[in-house]
């Protein structure tokens, strides 16, 4: 029987690919779509995708609207993507940040647990919740939690929820500790698209200086059209458990610059660059690099785009549609 997949966050970069991975495997895919001023679903449109979804109305923040989508859906598979998800706004909406990104997840666990119990559900738990735990330590699923922004602090307390609602109802809940995951499809705002896109308008003559905050903090980068295999993995095991998803690779965000311009043939990338304070957070996450060995042994997930593929995907993309502008 055809499977059903209902996934918030689908207008998202995660929920855009997953949605694609999902459809290309036979599964009938629902979306929770919010209202905005103006319809955001561009990346289902490049992925060619938009019209193979049942769009559904509602919003993280509203548990009726999110009853009434889980119990049209009827999923087999529920994937949490929906979040305030930008680390530097969560300073200054920390209560919208805390109540989608936190108490959002309550919801739509209540929705699930009342309306399709039976559901697997995933959860997008983020590496940020490690903070600056264990310093430059490898962080694997035993290192200890230390958030340093509301943003991490609400997806903690999602992840617990996640983990409690298993525990107190016997619901299927996975938690997916992911590290940064990236890709053309990436919002404008986060450092790795910031850089693609300012880099290809550097070459194309459209901009003169790329602004940029700390150029020291480290992430482990992976590609995101990887990522969601192994959230979908996830649900596909006889007993839930949470994994990391990273690529044990670590990169400064200096690195990133100056593999971006390397793409772009620039080779004097340096005088482009100029830090700016609006861009710096008031604590910062120094380092994160992740072993996904317990999702590599038990799910068979390994990445497959590396470092270099991946800024070279993203600095080409962005030349190819700025050209076309
Ligand atoms: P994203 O591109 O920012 O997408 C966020 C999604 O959440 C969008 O579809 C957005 O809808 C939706 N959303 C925001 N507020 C909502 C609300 N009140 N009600 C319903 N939907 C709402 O994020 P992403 O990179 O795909 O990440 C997916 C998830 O994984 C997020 O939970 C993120 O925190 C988590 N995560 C991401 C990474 C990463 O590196 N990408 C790593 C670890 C964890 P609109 O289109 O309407 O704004
Ligand atoms: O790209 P970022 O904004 O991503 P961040 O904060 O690591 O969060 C992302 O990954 C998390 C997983 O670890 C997700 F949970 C979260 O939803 C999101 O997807 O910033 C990366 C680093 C930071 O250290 C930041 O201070 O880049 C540094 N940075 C330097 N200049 C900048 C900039 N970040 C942004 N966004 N913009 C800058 O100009």
């Amino acid at each position: 029987m055809e499977k059903r997949a209902f996934i918030t966050g689908i207008t998202g970069q995660d929920g855009a690919y997953l949605a694609k991975f999902l459809l290309d495997k036979g599964y009938k895919v629902f979306g929770l779509v919010r209202r905005l001023s103006s319809p955001n679903f561009w990346r289902l449109e490049e992925l060619g995708i938009k019209n193979e979804i049942e769009c559904l109305d509602g919003d993280l923040t509203d548990e009726y609207s999110l009853n009434q989508a889980v119990k049209a859906a009827q999923p087999n598979e529920v994937y949490n993507l929906a979040a305030q998800s930008f680390v530097g706004t969560s300073w200054k909406q920390a209560v919208l940040t805390s109540e989608v990104t936190a108490i959002g997840t309550i919801k739509i666990l209540n929705a699930v647990r009342d309306f399709a119990p039976a559901a697997k559900f995933y959860q997008a738990s983020s590496s940020e919740m490690f903070g600056n735990s264990g310093g430059l330590d490898i962080k694997d699923e035993n290192t200890a939690l230390h958030p340093t922004s509301p943003y991490a602090i609400s997806k903690l307390f999602a992840h617990w929820m996640a983990v409690n609602y298993k525990d107190s109802y016997g619901l299927f809940t996975c938690c997916g500790i992911l590290f940064n995951h990236e890709s053309s499809l990436r919002g404008i705002e986060f450092v790795t698209r910031k850089i693609s896109d300012g880099v290809a308008r550097i070459k194309l003559g459209m901009a003169d200086k790329l602004q940029l905050g700390n150029l020291d903090s480290k992430r482990d980068w992976g590609f995101a059209g990887d990522y969601v295999e192994a959230m979908w993995a996830m649900l596909q095991q006889d007993k839930p458990d949470n994994y990391i998803v990273s690529t044990g690779k670590t990169h400064s965000v200096e690195d990133f610059c100056k593999e971006a311009f390397k793409v772009a043939g620039i080779t004097d990338w340096k005088q482009y660059i100029t830090q700016d304070p609006r861009y710096m957070r008031p604590s910062e996450l120094h380092v994160l690099q992740g072993s996904s060995n317990k999702a590599k042994n038990i799910l068979g997930w390994t990445p497959k785009v590396d470092f270099e593929g991946l800024v070279k995907m993203m600095v080409e993309a962005d030349l190819r549609r700025l050209s076309k502008k």
